[in-house]
């Protein structure tokens, strides 16, 4: 079978997706209106065309403006529901999602409201796609320790509605010892742990998750090969990588597809996988950049079985669970 077919066609699990950044132009429009919330641009066609990025800040002032649309539990449930349904097209059977409550008790919108909107989602997805979806509650690095300890007190109350932690945004100058004593807490009440770490920062950034925070998976740490060290540690141990091609180059981690080092990570051995980060923003969900990553980079069907596998094995998913899918 021709190889962008293999790729469209493979079960696989999606684990570095932002939820708001599944937030369609389309539906920031439909939000806003029923809402009554108005934005600085005229309609769909004007907003998408702010879309073009030069870093990571540049990406967040607009992603974060987007998610200014979103009141009810509604409004996280049909944004939660609308990614789901694309990622069942795309052949996704299990998910984890991302999400930023702080954007949104900023605003004064409930802990309780985003999290129960984005659960049922979830659990519709299950019962009606076929999808096991799962939430990782992100603590935004740009804020404080204290911001983020006040937030995981919120949370709580729905220990069992997410299965983890994670830390994004603004990533230079916010390095993860920052959140030493949030993420201890964290891991004694059992979450799993992950951290954005060498998407534009150092490789310290990466040694300081793995030997600060304690995190399990490394989400993009392309910048690991800065760092042959590094690179030894990542193997050793199989800390997982989730990679999101189209993401580096909106943003300008590398020029286009063809200079993604992803074949030289899955080289070095390690657990690399592909993911689509902000599909809405990015230009395209995750069989998008499979297909066209593939093609860019000269990956064969030896390295799509290897990602898939890599995708299950670096998932925070029971072993019963993986069993039925392997
Ligand atoms: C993000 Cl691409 C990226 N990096 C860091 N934080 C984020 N939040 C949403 N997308
Ligand atoms: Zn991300």
């Amino acid at each position: 079978a021709r190889l962008p077919e293999l790729l469209r066609r493979m079960p696989k699990a999606e684990l570095h997706i932002h939820i708001e950044g599944s937030l369609e132009p389309e539906l920031i429009f439909a939000l806003a209106q029923r809402n009554g919330v108005s934005l600085p641009y005229a309609d769909v066609e004007s907003l998408r065309q702010a879309y073009a990025f030069t870093n990571l800040q540049s990406f967040l002032d607009i992603y974060y403006a987007g998610a200014s649309v979103l009141i009810q539990e509604q409004d996280f449930y049909d944004m939660a529901w609308a990614y789901l349904q694309r990622a069942a097209a795309d052949h996704v059977v299990h998910a984890e999602l991302f999400f930023d409550p702080q954007t949104h008790t900023a605003r004064g919108i409930a802990m309780e409201t985003v999290v129960r909107g984005l659960h049922r989602a979830c659990s519709d997805a299950k019962a009606q796609l076929g999808v096991d979806a799962t939430l990782i509650l992100c603590f935004l690095r740009h804020l404080s320790e204290e911001d983020a300890l006040a937030t995981l007190e919120q949370a709580l109350p729905f220990r069992d509605l997410f299965i983890g932690v994670g830390l994004d945004s603004s990533e230079l100058g916010h390095p993860p010892e920052k959140f030493a004593r949030v993420f201890a807490r964290c891991r004694e009440l059992g979450l799993h742990l992950v951290a954005h770490a060498g998407e534009e920062g150092p490789p310290a950034y990466i040694w300081s998750a793995l030997d600060v925070l304690n995190v399990q998976r490394i989400d993009h740490g392309v910048q690991a090969l800065k760092d042959p060290a590094l690179v030894q540690r990542l193997a050793q141990d199989r800390i997982p990588l989730t990679v999101c091609p189209f993401s580096n180059v909106k943003l300008c981690v590398f020029p286009d597809l063809a200079s993604s080092n992803l074949a030289q990570l899955l080289d070095a051995g390690l657990a690399v996988t592909i993911n689509s980060d902000d599909p809405a923003y990015f230009g395209g969900y995750l069989n998008d950049n499979f297909v066209q990553t593939f093609a860019a980079t000269g990956l064969t069907a030896h390295h799509a079985y290897t990602l898939a596998r890599n995708s299950f094995e670096a998932s925070f998913v029971t072993e019963a669970q993986r069993h039925d899918w392997e």
